[in-house]
């Protein structure tokens, strides 16, 4: 079924020595000491090295710890520790707490021949992860380790991917080698490589699985009549490092992968208004129409873009003189700020390679570009035609990056923007293969294509210097085409991106570093950013993500369809970006970047997106306009969309701080709330945003109605407060306007809002709040209120984490008051009666209170929000 296994027997069919993984012999442990927190051992060959896909490394490591009490740390490397390993600066490890074996929630257990180990969890001693059946490989460019799983697993994750949320086990296979993926291709690698899964098994617990390895992969997942199901890892090369969280809960997982990987970084209040953006847009003149006709429509609009269409000759710090003006670009900032809007503009990391050029030139004498296998520029092709690529590795590149876009967004004699979107950063390479000649391809620029002349491959002519640091990679590979090929969808390692022989700074290959080029990129503008303005919170979006790129960068799911098939994967993609892989504000190109978006599709898609967290529609040069103002019922449906999730904007803000707090989710899957709940574990349609709103948008093909899953719970309808039992199954709720979504409020809790919504964020913050208390079968009810500044860095103590609880007849408001304002509290409304009842009142925000709801309410049978 996998294509490396036919290269093996088509290579022993002709004769050579080539054997296949059946031969290969495993590996038997010996010098085992076992203390307190940890476990070493010495790896041994157990036979005749079978050399698949490469050269057996005979002596390997193992090394056990006890991190923390839900946090198992597992790494098996080379003896010699030449093997690549992912740099530190890239993802900082945690440190171990020295967690003593008997005090953790998992155990390791050790077979040292054949040498396999297994995860269990101490408690019911329910095996988790076990590689006993199959040998490991472990090979100079091929490794392999299985794990058995139960029939029928629940797992989600292994991003990027635009599959099920849960994905299939049987016949699956993801890929992970980011690449440029137009149309988001379904069953193949995306934009971004995640190599973590979460193992979710109902009431038995949850828990996560991290491989740290960026390397290209193919993780096989099936179920066969002999094998059961299990989940195996290929890679070509790297290490098997590996982090286990216990969980035991959905969230409980989340926030500890987000110990390792990073927190989400906190984003700007600003940064959850609607946002526009066009590729295509052919002047500064028709960008400002845009903005009038969103300000005729009434539709709020909070954030612009500028797309490559800015640029000179496509280049990064330059603008069209013809169609973007500097004096009309700084004016239409000009404008957009005063009205309290924002801007956006993008940066692609192709270095146009021409004299002249200063950020060509300044790059140069910085020393900042990847270097070929002989020292001279490596060279390739983006939209600027022959590019040259930054090193975001090198020691130089922060200084070089950030100085450039100080220089072109100064906010003097710029165009002083407020965030920074990076694309092609996989990287993109108009270079299909490692035959193309860049400085012939510059002319002829086309999406894809054949190579215009053939050159020799640069390994072949200047072979890579061997490094001899620790972890650099290992020496005399082959760094184009290993012998065990990952299912990349557009072919080579190096097909359609830098070439993989590149070297970085620090020695080690793109080979082992290209799922992280995108990552360090956005690293690296988030830093420029930060520079540029060091009091503010920065704003930077990325196309490309490896494992931690939450901490540095929002992210859009790339070039989707104008198609109701993508609407429904932009939900599972959410899923699996903010509860999954900790990377939270994430949205798609709403109403579908490529194609023609039709009118219902658009409608819904504008009401559906407005509770994701990034919320921008955004279309392809070649897709007609779609702006909402286009359709009367489009406009309809925005506007009432977005009034209302600026209604719930620091309901959302609270969610979103609480992830970059600890981890815990902004937007989770139905089962997270309710573990126990095994019927829930492949709903991929509906979402819990925050604790305490469950949307279930129309999902079908022009729909008009939906079948909502409802938990075992009590819900309130977030319309008109009415409350509805959940009973663990689906029933139809019939949606035929387009401006409606069925939202539903859990029971026990309390949610903040606005007491109306504005037409920008600036305009928001000046509103009052209202509470909405909607009592769980208990009776009671709680809530939380983030409530900062909205775009500083560092809050400090400038802060207020106000807590709602409601007992039954009062509701009293703790917490922490560092953040002054005026703003108040105005109106509590309590659901759950006949009808709800409402308390009015002025209570400030600066410091706690009681209100009493009591006597002396009225009551109210309109819509409760
Ligand atoms: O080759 O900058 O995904 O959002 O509009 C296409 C132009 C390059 C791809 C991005 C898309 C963007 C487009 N870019």
């Amino acid at each position: 079924m996998y294509r490396p296994l036919l290269l093996g027997v088509l290579s022993a069919a002709a004769g050579t020595l080539a054997s296949t993984v059946d031969d290969c012999p495993g590996y038997k442990a010996s010098n085992v000491v076992n203390r307190d927190s940890t476990l070493t051992a010495d790896l041994t060959l157990a036979g005749d090295a079978c050399n698949v896909y490469g050269t057996d490394i005979p002596d390997l490591k193992l090394k056990v710890e006890y991190q923390t009490d839900s946090r198992l740390h597992v790494n098996i490397y080379d003896a010699a520790e030449n093997v690549y390993q992912v740099q530190e600066s890239v993802i900082p490890r945690p440190k171990s707490q020295g967690t003593a074996a008997s005090s953790s929630q998992i155990q390791f257990s050790l077979t040292e021949d054949p040498f396999s180990f297994a995860v269990t969890r101490t408690s019911t001693g329910e095996v988790l992860f076990n590689t006993t059946g199959q040998q490991l490989i472990f090979e100079s460019q091929y490794v392999r380790l299985r794990t058995s799983l139960p029939q029928n697993a629940n797992l989600y994750g292994l991003g990027e991917h635009s599959d099920d949320f849960r994905f299939s086990t049987t016949d699956y296979q993801r890929v992970l080698w980011n690449s440029e993926s137009p149309f988001i291709p379904r069953r193949a690698n995306l934009y971004g490589s995640h190599p973590n899964y979460v193992d979710y098994r109902g009431a038995k617990g949850t828990h996560g699985v991290f491989l740290l390895n960026s390397g290209g992969m193919n993780v096989n997942v099936n179920t066969t009549a002999v094998e059961g199901t299990f989940l195996e890892y290929n890679t070509v090369g790297g290490v098997l490092d590996f982090y286990f969280f216990a969980g035991p809960n959905p969230v409980d997982v989340s926030r500890q992968y987000a110990e390792v990987v990073g927190v989400p970084a906190m984003v700007p209040y600003w940064s959850f208004g609607f946002h526009q953006c066009k590729y295509g847009w052919p002047s500064v003149d028709y960008v400002n129409e845009v903005v009038a006709n969103y300000s005729k429509a009434g539709i709020p609009l909070e954030v612009m873009w500028g797309d490559i269409d800015y640029m000179d000759h496509r280049q990064d710090f330059t603008l069209d003189p013809t169609n973007y003006p500097l004096e009309k670009m700084r004016d239409l900032v000009g404008r957009l700020h005063q009205a309290g809007q924002r801007y956006v503009m993008m940066l692609d990391p192709g270095i146009h390679r021409k004299g002249g050029y200063e950020p060509f030139e300044n790059g140069v004498k910085s020393e900042v570009f990847l270097k070929a296998a002989d020292g001279s520029l490596y060279r390739g092709s983006q939209w600027a035609g022959e590019v040259v690529w930054p090193d975001w590795l090198h020691p130089n590149t922060q200084q070089w990056w950030t100085r450039e876009i100080q220089k072109f967004f100064d906010p003097e004699t710029g165009v002083d923007i407020d965030g920074l979107w990076n694309d092609m950063n996989e990287a993109s390479n108009f270079c299909g293969d490692i035959t193309c000649d860049p400085t012939e391809k510059k002319r002829s620029i086309a999406y894809t294509g054949s190579p215009t002349s053939r050159i020799k491959r640069s390994d072949d002519l200047h072979p890579r210097q061997s490094p001899t640091g620790t972890h650099l990679g290992l020496p005399d590979r082959n760094l184009f085409t290993p012998a065990y090929r990952i299912n990349n969808h557009r072919g080579d390692l190096s097909d359609s991106t830098i070439y993989t022989n590149v070297t970085n700074a620090d020695g080690t290959a793109q080979y082992d570093t290209h799922n992280f080029y995108g990552t360090t990129m956005a690293r690296t503008s988030r830093g420029a950013l930060i520079a540029r303005r060091p009091a503010k919170r920065p704003f930077v979006l990325t196309r490309s993500t490896f494992a931690g790129a939450g901490a540095h960068s929002a992210h859009w799911f790339g070039d989707n369809y104008s198609a109701w098939d993508d609407y429904r994967i932009s939900i599972k993609q959410m899923l699996a970006f903010v509860a999954v892989h900790q990377v939270a504000m994430v949205g798609s190109d709403v109403c579908g970047f490529n194609g023609d978006a039709q009118e219902v599709m658009c409608a819904r898609w504008a009401v559906m997106a407005a509770w994701q967290p990034f919320y921008r529609n955004h279309a392809d040069i070649s897709a007609p306009s779609q702006e909402f103002y286009r359709w009367e019922s489009v406009a309809r449906a925005a506007k009432s969309a977005i009034e209302t999730r600026y209604r719930l904007l620091d309901y959302i803000y609270t969610a979103m701080e609480g992830q970059s707090r600890d981890g815990s989710p902004a937007v989770s899957p139905v089962w997270f709330a309710y573990p126990g709940e095994a019927s829930a574990a492949g709903i991929q349609t509906q979402w819990f945003l925050g604790d305490a709103l469950l949307v279930a948008p129309v999902v079908e093909d022009d729909g008009t109605g939906v079948d909502v899953y409802l938990p075992s719970d009590v819900f309130y309808d977030f319309w008109t407060g009415k409350k509805v039992v959940g009973e663990g199954k689906t029933f139809r709720v019939e949606v035929p306007a387009l401006e409606d979504i069925p939202v539903y409020i859990k029971g026990g809790s309390v949610v903040p809002m606005r007491v109306e919504a504005a037409n920008t964020t600036v305009e928001l913050r000046t509103k009052n709040f209202e509470v909405v208390v909607a009592p769980g079968s208990d009776g009671q009810a709680h809530g939380q209120l983030y409530l900062d500044d909205g775009e500083s860095l560092e809050v400090g103590s400038d802060k207020s984490e106000l807590s709602f609880a409601w007992d039954g007849s009062k509701l009293t408001v703790d917490g922490t008051f560092g953040y002054q304002t005026d703003v108040v509290l105005e109106k509590v409304t309590v659901l759950g009666g006949h009808n709800a009842t409402v308390k009015e009142g002025s209570w400030s925000l600066n410091g706690p209170f009681v209100v009493n709801v009591g006597a002396s309410c009225r009551r109210r049978s309109k819509k409760a929000v």
